[in-house]
């Protein structure tokens, strides 16, 4: 499947498809700068994402799953159709433990890399969520700049809403160093407090506890202060009105399985999407909602 794959889409010095982790089929893109992502088609999950000289901006557990019924611990998993444990299906939906298909791959005429993956129902996701769906994401590669787009085409008979996130895993050096900033004035709901509505109140929010906050309609501008590496990566959303911040710190990381106990040090969760505001739509109708992430 792989040579097929990469006799389809690869693209000499800019896209190629090769055998990931656990032998799953990842999608390499590299941007002429030397910039990289790699997208397995298990789950659309874009694993890594690095800049120029090679710097990994991803967080990625040493104890991730590589297996075709698990997510991956780490980068992007997609979340879609349910947020979490809101709703009857499992956890974060299923669209990150599906196998998604490559549509096409390409370099514009700006240099930037991209490719196009898709699901659409299958017997399993119409077993458990009736309805009839295409879900489809864009990867979009420059030298600094990693651009996902989003978007869920209705191509059933029946209206549904749904959830959809990306719940973006950023590696830092040291979580203790590490802020994130533009939340301020947001009213959040702190999941750890009895989804108690809080007004932020810091213009940074940095990491001392297990920090698990839900910001809806957010500002569309945000940045994460990487202070241990003197990095900064800005995140720009479109459509995408919520933000989830999220580090598990000791106690939930030693409850998970693929999830190294001391690895809350380094990474930090700041998660896109349309959570408390479910998205509906009509038989036909499309949403759209992307991010934009700037290393600086
Ligand atoms: O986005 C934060 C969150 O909902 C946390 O509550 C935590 O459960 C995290 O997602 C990871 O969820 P997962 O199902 O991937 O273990």
């Amino acid at each position: 499947m792989i040579d097929t794959l990469n006799h389809q889409f690869g693209i000499p010095g800019a896209v190629t498809v090769s055998e990931g982790n656990g032998g799953l089929p990842k999608v390499v893109l590299t941007h002429a700068s030397g910039s990289s992502c790699e997208v397995y088609l298990h789950g659309v999950h874009i694993s890594s994402w690095k800049t120029p000289s090679g710097d990994e901006l991803f967080f990625l557990s040493r104890e991730s799953w590589w297996q075709n019924d698990k997510p991956i611990r780490g980068g992007i998993p997609v979340v879609f159709p349910q947020f979490g444990g809101r709703g009857p299906l499992p956890a974060h939906g299923f669209a990150r433990t599906s196998e998604w298909q490559l549509l096409c791959s390409g370099v514009l005429d700006n240099g930037i890399v991209n490719c196009d993956l898709q699901i659409t129902e299958t017997a399993e996701t119409l077993a458990i969520w009736p309805h009839r769906f295409a879900l489809g994401l864009r990867v979009m590669l420059d030298a600094h700049a990693l651009t996902v787009g989003a978007q869920v085409i209705n191509t059933g008979e029946q209206p549904f809403d749904f959830q959809i996130a990306l719940h973006t895993y950023f590696q830092v050096a040291d979580i203790t160093k590490t802020a994130v900033a533009g939340l301020q004035r947001t009213t959040y709901i702190d999941t750890l407090q009895e989804n108690a509505r809080i007004v932020e109140s810091r213009p940074e929010i940095r990491f001392a506890a297990e920090t698990d906050s839900v910001y809806p309609n957010a500002p569309d501008a945000l940045r994460i202060e990487d202070g241990g590496n003197g990095r900064t990566v800005a995140i720009d959303k479109v459509d995408m009105p919520d933000v989830v911040v999220w580090n598990p710190w000791i106690a939930k990381s030693q409850r998970m399985p693929d999830f190294g106990d001391d690895e809350y040090l380094r990474m930090v969760c700041v998660e896109t999407g349309a959570i408390e505001t479910k998205p509906v739509l009509a038989p036909g109708e499309k949403w759209e909602g992307d991010t934009t992430f700037t290393v600086e």
